[in-house]
C-alpha cells in the first residue's frame, strides 16, 4: 500500500521524530511538523488542480486567487481535517476535498479581513496582502470566488454525497452569520469599546474558533466518527481554536514582525479587545496553556492514534507565526 494511503498514525515515524513522545501529555511539536511537511504537498497539489481554471476565468483573477490560496500559509485547518479523518479510520485522500474547501474558506476570510474596510493590512505572510498586490476590486472578487469554490469542491468531490451535503451545511454554518462572519462583525464593532473577557471569548469562538472546530468536525464526518468521537473532536477543536487566538493576540502584542509575517502592534493601535490587553501577557499565556492541556485530555482516549493532535496542540502554543 502506498504510504500516502495509510493512516498517518500507522506510518512509521520519520527518522528524526522523537519516539519517546508518543505518550499523551508528553508530545512536542516534532511529530506534527513532520506530518505537516509530508502532507502539505498533497494539499497544495489538490488546491492547485482545483484552481486550474479555464479561459473564462480572467488571468488577473486567477493569479490573485492562487497567490492567496497557494501562498506560504501553515495549512493548519486542512491538516486538521486530514488528521481527524485518518484518526477515525479513513485515508487522507478521502478527506482531501473537505480539507481543500476549508482552506479556500480560510483564504477568502484573510483576503477580506486585510481590506481597508476591515483590518486594513498591507502585509500578509511576509509579503503584500492580496489587495495591496492586485487592487481592492480584484481582491474582493478573489475572496468571493474562493468562498463559492469551496462549496463547489465539497459538493462535486466529497464522497459519499450524503457526507458532502453534511459537510456543506456545517461549513456554511461555521463560516456564516452565526459563525466566522458574525464574530468578525462583532470584533469590528468592539473596537475602542469596554468589552470584557466573556465578550472577547464570544467573539473569538466564532471569528477564529468556528473554522478550527469545523475542520476537525468535517474530518470526523469523512472518517465515519461515532457520536462520542465527534463530541471529542469538536471539544478538542473548540479549545484549540481559542488557544490559537490567544497566541495570535500575544504575537500581535509582543511578536517579531519578521517572523509573524504581518505588522504587529496593530491591535492596540486600533483599540481592539485582545486577551493580553484584558488579562495581561502572562495570564494570557497561562490561559492558552490550560486550554491546550484541556484539548489534549479530550483526545487522550485515542492513545497513540491521537499523537498528531497531541503534537499539534504543542505546535499551536509554541508557534511564532
Ligand atoms: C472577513 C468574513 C471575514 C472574516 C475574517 C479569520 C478572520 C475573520 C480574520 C482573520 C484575522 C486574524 C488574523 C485572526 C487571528 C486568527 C487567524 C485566523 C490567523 C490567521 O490564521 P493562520 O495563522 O494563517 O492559520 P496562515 O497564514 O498560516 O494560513
Amino acid at each position: 500500500m502506498p504510504v500516502a494511503s495509510r493512516a498517518w498514525w500507522a506510518t512509521p515515524p520519520p527518522a528524526h521524530a522523537t519516539h519517546t513522545h508518543i505518550v499523551i501529555g508528553m508530545a512536542d511539536s516534532t511529530f506534527f511538523r513532520n506530518y505537516a511537511a509530508e502532507v502539505r504537498p498533497l494539499i497544495n497539489a489538490a488546491l492547485e488542480s482545483y484552481t486550474s481554471f479555464g479561459a473564462d476565468c480572467p488571468a488577473h483573477l486567477k493569479e490573485a486567487i492562487r497567490y492567496s490560496l497557494l501562498g506560504p500559509g501553515k495549512k493548519l485547518r486542512p491538516l486538521l481535517v486530514l488528521m481527524a479523518a485518518e484518526t477515525c479510520g479513513s485515508t487522507r485522500e478521502d478527506a482531501l476535498p473537505a480539507a481543500c474547501a476549508v482552506e479556500m474558506l480560510h483564504a477568502y476570510s484573510l483576503i477580506h479581513d486585510d481590506l481597508p474596510a476591515m483590518d486594513d493590512d498591507d502585509m500578509r505572510r511576509g509579503r503584500p496582502s492580496c489587495h495591496a498586490k492586485f487592487g481592492q476590486a480584484t481582491a474582493i472578487l478573489a475572496g468571493d470566488a474562493l468562498l463559492t469554490l469551496a462549496f463547489e469542491v465539497l459538493a462535486r468531490h466529497q464522497q459519499p454525497p450524503q457526507t458532502a451535503a453534511l459537510c456543506c451545511a456545517h461549513l456554511a454554518a461555521a463560516a456564516g452569520a452565526e459563525g466566522m462572519v458574525g464574530g468578525q462583525a462583532d470584533d469590528l464593532n468592539a473596537e475602542f469599546s469596554n468589552g470584557d473577557l466573556a465578550m472577547l471569548k464570544h467573539i473569538h469562538r466564532r471569528k477564529t474558533g468556528a473554522m478550527i472546530r469545523v475542520s476537525v468536525l468535517l474530518g470526523g464526518l469523512v472518517g465515519g466518527a461515532n457520536n462520542e468521537q465527534t463530541g471529542r473532536l469538536v471539544a478538542y477543536g473548540e479549545k484549540l481554536g481559542l488557544a490559537f487566538q490567544i497566541v495570535d493576540d500575544l504575537l500581535d502584542f509582543q511578536g517579531d514582525e519578521a517572523a509573524v509575517g504581518k505588522r504587529t502592534g496593530k491591535d492596540s493601535a486600533r483599540g481592539k479587545l485582545t486577551f493580553p490587553t484584558i488579562m495581561g501577557a502572562e495570564k494570557s499565556r497561562a490561559e492558552a496553556a490550560a486550554l491546550i492541556q484541556a484539548a489534549r485530555e479530550q483526545i487522550s482516549p485515542w492513545g497513540v492514534r491521537a499523537k498528531g493532535f497531541d503534537s499539534l496542540a504543542t505546535f499551536v502554543l509554541e508557534r511564532n507565526q
